[in-house]
């Protein structure tokens, strides 16, 4: 029998740091024999919640129905569930009318007193020495999802550990089609205004001005998604799904702490109204202290790079990673424009008219929430976002940058 070519851990580690387009990793979380390397993956449902044991995860709480405008996480009710409870709560819900999500969670912060679960992830096989305690879990029911959205640092591996999920990509340079927007803020995100979950049919005349070729891939368990640095992404689960990721640190990103730093202090200080999930409202001093050290940080890197070598090799690309390494990587396929029509039709039609909810936007007049959203709020986040622009931001940080 033909050997398959597989590639190493260190052959991977080079190509992550250079490639500039998503990959999917196929059977590099099992051995010869196929069976699973990482106990998560080795697991069974009712292995799993006997491990999570008591331990109740705080979970984010959605409706699987139209909104205006995305769901946004500062406008979720949060409850608290075992994993067990969770699993009995979704169950029983037959209509699955709400859907729940332990997102974006270090695995550290909650399995502190469990070392098998921390040790149940380990991502050396792509070269690198991180573990659960370096990774953040993702525990989601049928219609969880991320909004739309660009990661300001790093780039990312996700392994899906059970159920499916569905990812939409979109390459960087679509930042002006997808009308980025810092508010709801969060701190390393910048989200899209436009509602994947469920698009108006405005968004999706929006969304197809795209030029770009959109990704679209469903993970299933012991898949690896490879996402690089600038890529948007859109993801939901298609049913119960658990998945862990590692955000890898890449060069750029002292650049990158400078932007974010010249953003918390817009939104410090012009965006006391604007909704925010988390405590931005920071004296001045704290983010003077922020941006400074970030400017500096920069500076002594610039220092060192000086005496830096230049590459050995040719930088890998996907394409070529993938065609030498045929079994094990896989290009993502790119949608065709009349796929992407079809993907937000489908999701643009799938929930009755007549279950339209108030919840969670916070940009049209109609939302009766909005009805009280004053004036002076609505033009907060205008200038916000005016000034938080991906352009006009690069070009401050590079002002600031060559002072
Ligand atoms: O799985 C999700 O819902 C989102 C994951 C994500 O945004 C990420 O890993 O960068």
């Amino acid at each position: 029998m033909e050997k398959l070519h597989l590639p190493s851990d260190k052959i991977l580690k080079q190509a992550i740091t250079e490639i500039k387009e998503p990959v999917l990793f196929q059977g590099m979380l099992q051995d010869a024999t196929g069976a699973y390397t990482w106990k998560l993956l080795e697991w069974d449902l009712p292995k799993l919640t006997e491990m999570f044991g008591n331990v109740k995860l705080p979970f984010r709480v959605g409706y699987n129905t139209k909104t205006i405008g995305p769901q946004w996480e500062v406008n979720c009710l949060m409850t608290s569930m075992t994993l067990s409870e969770l699993l009995k709560n979704i169950d029983h819900d037959q209509q699955i009318k709400k859907w729940y999500y332990f997102d974006y969670k270090h695995m550290q912060e909650w399995f502190q007193d469990k070392p098998q679960i921390i040790d149940s992830v380990n991502w050396k096989r792509f070269g690198f020495e991180k573990t659960g305690s370096d990774s953040t879990l993702w525990i989601g029911s049928k219609g969880a999802h991320t909004n739309c959205h660009q990661d300001s640092y790093g780039c990312n591996l996700v392994a899906q550990i059970h159920g499916r999920k569905q990812w939409l990509l979109f390459p960087p340079s679509s930042s002006n089609c997808l009308q980025p927007t810092r508010v709801p803020y969060e701190e390393s995100t910048v989200y899209s205004k436009y509602n994947f979950f469920c698009p108006t049919k405005e968004d999706e005349i929006n969304i197809l001005k795209i030029q770009d070729n959109a990704r679209l891939i469903t993970l299933e368990a012991g898949d690896v998604l490879f996402v690089p640095h600038g890529w948007w992404h859109y993801v939901e689960s298609l049913e119960f799904s658990v998945s862990v990721n590692v955000w890898l640190p890449i060069i750029t990103d002292n650049v990158s702490r400078v932007k974010e730093a010249i953003v918390k202090l817009i939104v410090a200080r012009i965006g006391k109204n604007v909704q925010t999930s988390e405590e931005t409202h920071c004296s001045l001093s704290y983010c003077m202290q922020l941006l400074s050290m970030a400017l500096e940080e920069c500076q002594n890197m610039e220092n060192a790079e000086t005496s830096h070598k230049t590459m050995q090799h040719n930088a890998w690309t996907a394409e070529v990673l993938a065609a030498q390494y045929p079994h094990y990587v896989k290009l993502l396929r790119e949608l065709k424009a009349p796929e992407l029509e079809e993907f937000l039709r489908i999701r643009r039609e799938r929930f009755l008219e007549s279950s339209v909810e108030s919840l969670a936007d916070t940009t049209s007049d109609s939302d009766s929430n909005i009805k009280n959203f004053s004036a002076i709020q609505k033009l907060s986040e205008n200038i916000v976002n005016a000034i938080c622009q991906p352009d006009v931001i690069n070009k401050v940080a590079d002002l600031l940058l060559s002072l």
